[in-house]
């Protein structure tokens, strides 16, 4: 175990108000601390009280001895924490200002503020979990939806670890034989290059499993990113609340109503989705507008998906052709809305391959299609949710396709008869790339930009 000479302490629940709040402490001095400034009901000291056991009392000033709350407090003994280290917990009542007088008074003793990720950092440097582990808490906590839940989940109690384990036993065992030779030369016997590419080969196939599922389980993971674009007053942000469900955009008769982003999530047939409401398109003079239209062109280039919206009772104008233009490289889908107001525009101008549904989002009519076929375009792109092993992390598929090129240029200098030293750096780095995945082979940058991410008090 790493001993970490500080003990830090942070508020663990949501700042704000609430029934009760977490304040946890973690490391050598954890029950030091708290013994002194705990009162036990029964006025028995909690410093060698056993591990796992909860105590009800008051938080006292020590200097001026008065109550700051009454508490539960909540005793976890090294190694049998979170952390690894001597975890103290002490849920008080929920205000702001409580909770914070509580964290100040262990500062006072001694405490110092942990950094965001700081717990989960200690329960990685002391071995509880490893780096891929650590990750999927935080993949846990920001979690959108049900599908990113169960890979975090799966990513949490150690699968992809341990398929990753496996994988770089297999190389290290071929890299021993490769190694055994590269010691032995005057052996009489061949090199055995067929088994060894073949095992490195299968080592291939498993790891291409894993990047695919990234790809396919991300839409189910993040949500699609989708874009609803068109000229001004086409029924965009009437769009967006109806398939929301709720009132989320300003929708008026009047032109150029929305100049911002609106970000709302929304389960399509199963399928979420990240809808992104954007100004509609014409010339403007107005500053606000005009930046709302550069936003809306950003959000072309970002989106997965694009919801065009036409207004199907008028002909086409420039600024429509304009737009159809723009995402003509998007997988789009064609929204012909105000079907209610008659058709004036014909498919075979617009739809240039792409699907198109005649909507009228003002009465409801073609909402149900347009979901399905939401459903199929994502479909199409290779969408699917998976509980398979699947990598969800960016950082993770690269390192894998670093391995996955290591081992593949293995397999290209056996082919050539290159000397086995080179054949054996290439599954040397192989095995390093997966040590980058589980945190064996890893950098303090590395390891500072992964925690940053986290919240502090995790
Ligand atoms: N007749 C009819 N009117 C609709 C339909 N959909 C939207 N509208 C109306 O069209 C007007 C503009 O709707 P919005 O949703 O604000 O249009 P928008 O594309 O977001 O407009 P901007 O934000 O200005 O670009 C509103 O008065 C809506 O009630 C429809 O299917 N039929
Ligand atoms: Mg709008």
């Amino acid at each position: 175990m790493v001993i970490q000479e500080e003990t830090i302490c942070a508020i663990v629940t949501p700042q704000g108000i609430g029934g009760i709040s977490v304040i946890r402490l973690s490391g050598k001095d954890a029950i030091g601390i708290a013994s002194r400034l705990f009162q036990k009901k029964s006025g028995k000291p909690i410093i060698n009280a056993s591990t796992h056991t909860l105590h009800y009392g008051f938080i006292v000033d020590p200097v001026s001895g008065e109550k700051v709350d009454e508490v539960m407090v909540s005793i976890m003994r090294s190694p049998h924490s979170f952390t690894c280290e001597d975890v103290i917990e002490v849920s008080c009542h929920g205000g702001v200002l409580i909770s914070t007088k509580v964290l100040e008074a262990f500062i006072r003793e001694g405490a110092r503020l942990g950094e965001p990720g700081e717990f989960t950092k200690r329960a990685f440097l002391n071995g509880r979990i490893d780096l891929a582990q650590a990750e999927a808490v935080i993949g846990l906590i920001n979690a959108k939806t049900e599908a990113g839940m169960k890979s975090a989940i799966w990513q949490l109690e150690g699968k992809l670890s341990k398929e990753i384990n496996m994988l770089k036993d297999e190389v290290v065992g071929v890299m021993t034989v490769v190694e055994a030779y590269i010691d032995f030369p005057d052996d009489d016997i061949d090199i055995p290059v067929n088994d060894l590419t073949d095992r490195i080969s299968i080592v291939i196939g498993r790891i291409e499993r894993l990047i695919g599922g990234y790809y396919k389980g991300r839409p189910f993971r993040e949500g699609v990113l989708t874009a609803i674009v068109g000229r001004t007053n086409v029924g965009k942000s009437s769009l967006l609340n109806t398939l929301i469900g709720e009132e989320l955009a300003i929708v008026t008769p009047h032109p150029g109503t929305t100049r911002d982003i609106i970000d709302g999530m929304v389960h399509v047939c199963g399928i979420p989705l990240r809808l992104l409401d954007t100004a509609g398109l014409r010339i403007t003079e107005d500053a606000v507008e005009e930046e709302g239209i550069k936003r809306m062109y950003n959000s072309i280039d970002k989106a997965e998906l694009i919801l065009l919206v036409l207004d199907v009772s008028e002909p086409l104008t420039e600024d429509d052709k304009n737009i159809l233009e723009h995402i003509r490289e998007k997988k789009r889908i064609i929204v012909a809305n105000k079907v209610d107001k008659g058709i004036v525009i014909d498919n075979e101008l617009v739809a240039q391959g792409c699907p198109i549904v005649h909507t009228s989002v003002l009465n409801g009519e073609g909402i149900e299609e347009l979901k399905g076929i939401i459903k199929q375009t994502i479909a199409g792109m290779g969408g699917k949710e998976t509980e398979d092993a699947a990598v969800t992390k960016l950082r993770h598929k690269i390192a894998l396709e670093e391995t996955k090129k290591e081992c593949e240029m293995f397999l290209d200098t056996c082919n050539k008869g290159v000397p086995l030293e080179i054949q054996a750096i290439h599954l040397r780095r192989a095995v390093d790339f997966f040590g980058e995945i589980t945190g064996v082979v890893t950098t303090d940058d590395i390891l500072n930009k992964i925690f940053s991410e986290f919240c502090i008090g995790k």
